[in-house]
């Protein structure tokens, strides 16, 4: 334990010191955002020792280093979790106990630094909390978005976003680091010059706008190992006293819009998950933070290596998603026109240092920029990528001679687009997907063409999550009854957390872990109290569907469900029925109409049957407002069922199902993502599994879908649900939903009827509610299943994927801080 550190007595006169230097203020006039700012400068203090020290061993040992290129980090508050990883959070606890503070609250001052959408940007965060508790040297490459994830409101029913101005009050853990500030270059030219030092013509950019960027650094803190990694993420200034180049001097219109583009380029993350927009500010935004990126640490290579023929022995570039790309071309770019390589040394070395995860095949995702917008921007960049792709298309016409179709399948530029996919495939040494069954459609359906050209490229690293925020910060209370029940080591080696499988059947066990669920149902009820103004009872099935809005997710499905049961409820007041409340989490990209209308139904439909008195309570909807990193932590902690309920090969992987499965709530599901390694690990039977399969999906489209007609117009109950949708139930307005009805009945443009499979999908969702209620009925069962859900977690921590990471693709070394 590093507790000395956090000797109690100093730690409280250092929170005082704070207070008083940073406000003067006695502890008691502080207001308790006041107290937290000072109690993190208290911490940040530790942390800023062991960060040197860390670096140190790095400058000593020189291990190789992954940089991890995000557009996204959801973190998630860094108070909490930087004391649980330095293991000071009960000593920090009682030390401010003594104070007659309390932590709880202290946290709760904390924004969410919600620099993400959903799951891709959590992922992110989840990996640097795993490599630098397994001790490896990694950055975190990103942006410093002013306004992250906006926040929700629901007014009405309707959603509201409202910017979300984190950095208001100043974020206590950032450093900015202006030393290692870099020039971004956009727009201009691309001259052809005579260079009489290399005997031959060389390419020079000219006429560009320049954006400075300015790196802040965060703490990633290991747990118990006293690394602390860095969290790199680039803000942009202006350049104030620039000087621009001599053909620039005077040119006062060009000032002003470098400075217009520092002011934009970092303003806000674009809030789309699974969806791109398309627009040219993100298109700066990504070659902002990937140049930036790149230029540092090929100089940081440098500081210590003469031979940059060498540099993928010590870096190597993830690129998470298409999203940084760009780095491709930039890393070309750099070593030829700033390093003097020429193009096959230059492409030896960029196509063993870059390596590209594939998150999603929704088409409307894949990313592909018109030729125009990109060479107008980067055309130096945009010059590069022509040269990749012609000498890609040659490869091509070698292997499939003749065969057209696969140029025009596979090609880098082709309908005036340039495919980040095809780039990222082609340049990178390697190609992964996030889940078994996603790799295997990447495989076998959407990059086939690919996967038959370089079939060595591919592999699979099934997600995974730290179960440090999201068991051991987010459930205290099962956290300590696991470690009571099998010591410590699950913090750190999750698969020992199937040693709790002896207990499954010890009837105290049972007893003890289902009062903790309780226990946290109750923390969650007083949430949705003091929140949402509705009361819910902690006796009843706690069902709960939290993730992005998308129609992919089927929240629409889920709600229809609810409007059947009840149906069911008004027309057999007697039936049996176990009390449920439904739970839903959500925020809707602010552009995507229908899924903001999914929100409005789901919200009437909870108007309604939460205020109907003749259904006696056993029946009730929440919408948890805002849902988001933290008040995520003490969601899973109170969940029954885990909802995850996406159409079949839709999911990538999913991530929010490990969250639940470690704290003990078993997967209602479709065999899509990891839900299939999932019930691999725990068995069928210790899950609720339904619905059409991903071959089946997949073999619909293949052939024109499906009529969800014949469904309607057979199945008396679901046409009834439906019909409410339009007919006044919940809404005076008929009209309100009629886009949702539509959606499920007819085709619409290039859009089928019933995309997502709803109607094909609802008797068997029905029947696997119906055997969540018989299952919950019986205790002791429910409870060996829950148990058995979180033993058999141990796979999804993201410890196990990052060392997968390790040993396959990045290859780097250990480092111990003694
Ligand atoms: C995003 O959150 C994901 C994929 C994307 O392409 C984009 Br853009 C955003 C998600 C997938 O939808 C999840 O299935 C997956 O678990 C997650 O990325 C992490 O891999």
């Amino acid at each position: 334990m590093i507790d000395k550190q956090f000797k109690k007595e100093a730690f409280k006169e250092s929170v005082k010191e704070n207070v008083k230097f940073l406000y003067r203020k006695k502890l008691e006039e502080a207001t308790q955002e006041q107290i937290f700012q000072a109690v993190c400068y208290t911490v940040k203090d530790v942390i800023i020792d062991n960060w040197l020290e860390t670096q140190n061993a790095y400058k000593e040992q020189d291990p190789k280093t992954v940089y991890y290129m995000s557009m996204e980090f959801l973190m998630g508050r860094a108070l909490g979790n930087n004391l649980i990883n330095l293991t000071a959070y009960k000593e920090v606890k009682e030390a401010l106990d003594e104070l007659g503070l309390d932590l709880n609250v202290i946290e709760d001052q904390e924004p969410d630094p919600a620099l993400g959408n959903g799951g891709l940007g959590r992922l992110a965060a989840c990996f640097l909390d795993s490599l630098a508790t397994l001790n490896y040297s990694a950055y975190g490459c990103g942006i410093r978005y002013r306004y992250g994830m906006f926040k929700q409101q629901i007014k009405d029913g309707y959603q509201v976003e409202v910017p979300d101005n984190w950095l208001k009050n100043g974020y206590p853990f950032e450093l900015r680091r202006p030393e290692y500030a870099k020039e971004v270059h956009f727009g201009g030219y691309v001259d052809v010059e005579y260079d009489p030092a290399i005997g031959s013509n060389k390419f020079v950019h000219k006429g560009y706008q320049a954006v400075k960027a300015v790196p802040f650094d965060m703490p990633i803190v290991g747990y118990n190992n006293k690394i602390v990694n860095t969290l790199r993420i680039w803000d942009a200034e202006p350049i104030v006293d620039f000087e621009l180049d001599s053909f620039d001097k005077g040119d006062y219109k060009k000032a002003v819009e470098q400075e217009n583009l520092a002011r934009n380029i970092v303003e806000v993350l674009y809030p789309n998950d699974n969806h791109m927009a398309g627009k040219e500010l993100r298109l700066k935004q990504q070659y902002f933070f990937v140049s930036a990126s790149l230029q540092a640490a090929i100089a940081k290579y440098k500081k210590n290596h003469k031979d940059i023929m060498k540099l993928h022995e010590k870096v190597t570039f993830q690129m998470n998603d298409t999203h940084p790309t760009v780095a491709v071309a930039e890393l070309m770019r750099i070593l030829m026109d700033e390093e003097g390589l020429g193009w096959d040394d230059a492409w030896s070395v960029t196509t063993k240092c870059v390596a590209y995860t594939n998150h999603t095949i929704m088409a409307e995702a894949l990313e592909k920029w018109p030729v125009e917008l990109f060479s107008r921007l980067l055309p130096r960049v945009y010059q590069i990528i022509e040269e990749i792709n012609r000498r890609f298309v040659l490869e091509i016409q070698e292997k499939y001679p003749g065969n057209y179709d696969k140029i025009k399948k596979m090609a880098i530029l082709y309908d005036g687009q340039v495919k980040m996919a095809h780039l990222a495939i082609v340049a990178g040494y390697s190609v992964n997907g996030v889940a078994k069954l996603h790799t295997e459609i990447l495989k076998k359906q959407e990059l086939k063409d690919f996967y038959e050209m370089m079939p060595e490229k591919f592999n699979n690293k099934t997600n995974g999550i730290t179960q440090r925020r999201f068991l051991l910060h987010g459930n205290q209370l099962l956290a300590d009854w696991v470690t009571d029940h099998i010591g410590p080591e699950w913090i750190t080696d999750l698969s020992q957390i199937s040693k709790l499988k002896v207990y499954v059947d010890d009837e105290k066990a049972q007893q003890e872990f289902m009062n903790i669920k309780y226990q946290n149902k109750v923390r969650l009820a007083k949430y949705i109290l003091e929140h949402n103004g509705v009361e819910v009872n902690p006796r009843s099935i706690f069902d709960v569907q939290v993730k992005r809005l998308h129609e992919y997710k089927r929240q629409l499905l889920n709600i229809l469900h609810v409007i059947y049961l009840y149906d069911q409820i008004k027309k057999h007041p007697e039936m049996d029925f176990y009390p449920r409340t439904f739970i839903f989490g959500a925020k809707a990209s602010a552009g995507y109409a229908r899924a903001k209308k999914i929100i409005k139904l789901i919200n009437s439909v909870a108007d309604v049957v939460n205020n109907d008195a003749s259904i006696e309570g056993k029946l009730k909807v929440v919408f948890i407002e805002n849902y988001r990193v933290s008040n995520a932590e003490m969601i899973f902690a109170a969940a029954d069922v885990s909802e995850q309920i996406s159409t079949a090969s839709k999911e990538a992987s999913g991530t929010g199902n490990m969250k639940f499965m470690l704290n003990g709530a078993p997967t209602l599901g479709t065999m899509d993502g990891a839900n299939v390694e999932i019930v691999d690990e725990v068995g069928k039977e210790n899950a609720f599994i339904f619905g059409l399969s991903a071959d089946e999906v997949i073999n619909y489209e293949n052939n024109g879908g499906y009529d969800p007609r014949v469904i309607y117009n057979t199945d008396d109950e679901i046409r009834q649900v439906l019909t409410e949708l339009v007919n006044g139930t919940f809404s005076s307005d008929t009209e309100l939903f009629r886009d949702l009805y539509n959606s499920l009945l007819n085709q619409n443009g290039g859009e089928r009827a019933d995309q997502y499979f709803i109607l094909a999908d609802f008797r068997s969702y029905a029947a696997a509610q119906k055997k969540v209620e018989e299952a919950y009925k019986d205790e002791k069962g429910w409870a060996r299943m829950a148990m058995l859900n979180t033993a058999c977690a141990g796979k999804f921590t993201s410890d196990r994927t990052i060392q997968e990471y390790v040993d396959d693709i990045w290859h780097l070394d250990k480092v111990y801080i003694k």
